[in-house]
């Protein structure tokens, strides 16, 4: 059993008017990549709901199931050999505290940065570190290809105008495995890992069948995402929000903690090089119409949205008045 660290139970957050569920709750779109029209399905997902599932993704069943593996292993060794990773700042192993700004949630994880070699205290860090390089190289494929599609549905060219973005040697992405502990006295409202939008382009999100997943529809309700270990979900980020001058959403979303099951998730977090302007794409824009958005470069968010806590509106900073 994981006993995780303090601060204890009571100082946990929880989910407050908690809404009974919708009699007939959207359901989360899919978009399936071996059809033809899976782009304009992805444009409409990205518009109404900053979020959509991808099925027949490509990734090697393999190749995942090896990394829960071994994230398995990692997260059921002894706090004190998994403090040895070192803190998450911001890369690390990090247990309760999220980010630096006082934000808890019932969860342990560990984050990573997705082109250096990460310091892993396991028996067998090699084995490790071969899981995450496969699984990471084929999950950016994926969220090249994804990219690429936006771009074709938006009729933008070239079509690589954002996929370039991760391609780069400088790209900023993060890859992040969080380990929720099942929480007995829970109820189904403890908070897992709080509401917030991701700062990047897009995040990829893979988890075990454990549920917990939710997301904030446009109307300020919350939806529950039922798991499904076989597919890929996909967020839109604050910085496509940008890109695509507010025609996409990023998506706001939380996880609960479950009170029986332990959930496992791997995200990556496909972000710019650090030197990138966000700014809405030219070819977006329409004769006169203007950016809503001041200018800014991923350095500049990703300074302000570390010194942000989780639930704030970290782009309000940003917008043009
Ligand atoms: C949210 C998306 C990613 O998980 C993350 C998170 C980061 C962290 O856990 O250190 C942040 C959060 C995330 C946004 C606001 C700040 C930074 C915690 C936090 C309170 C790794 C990221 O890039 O931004």
């Amino acid at each position: 059993m994981v006993i995780l660290s303090k601060p204890g139970i009571e100082q946990f957050s929880y989910v407050r008017n908690k809404q009974p569920a919708a009699l007939f709750p959207p359901l989360i779109p899919i978009v399936d990549l071996s059809e033809p029209d899976s782009k304009h399905q992805m444009i409409k997902a990205c518009e109404e709901f900053g979020f959509f599932k991808v099925i027949n993704h490509g990734v090697p069943m393999e190749f995942i199931s090896r990394l829960e593996s071994e994230a398995t292993q990692f997260f059921s060794l002894p706090l004190s050999q998994k403090e040895k990773t070192g803190q998450p700042k911001p890369y690390g192993y990090g247990n309760r505290r999220i980010g630096p700004n006082g934000d808890v949630g019932w969860l342990e994880y560990l984050l990573l940065t997705t082109n250096q070699d990460p310091n892993l205290p396991t028996e067998n860090p090699d084995g490790f570190r071969v899981a995450l390089n496969n699984y990471m190289a084929a999950v950016k494929k994926l969220a090249c290809e994804i990219l690429e599609m936006v771009a074709d549905g938006l009729k933008i060219q070239p079509r690589n105008v954002l996929s370039k973005l991760m391609m780069d040697e400088q790209s900023d992405s993060v890859f992040r495995l969080n380990h929720y502990p099942p929480c007995p006295s829970s109820n189904g409202n403890v908070i897992g890992f709080g509401e917030h939008t991701d700062p990047q382009i897009i995040s990829v999100l893979r988890s075990n069948n454990t549920s917990g997943l939710q997301i904030s529809l446009r109307d300020g309700s919350w939806i529950s995402v039922p798991p499904d270990h076989h597919s890929f979900f996909i967020n839109v980020g604050d910085s496509l929000q940008v890109m695509t001058n507010g025609r996409f959403k990023s998506v706001k979303h939380r996880v609960l903690a479950n009170s029986v099951k332990s959930r496992l998730s791997m995200i990556y977090f496909c972000g710019p090089p650090m030197s990138e302007k966000i700014a809405p794409l030219p070819c977006l824009m329409r004769g006169d119409q203007q950016s809503l958005y001041k200018e800014f470069t991923w350095f500049d968010y990703k300074t302000s949205a570390y010194n942000s806590r989780l639930a704030d509106n970290r782009l309000i900073n940003f917008e043009k008045i």
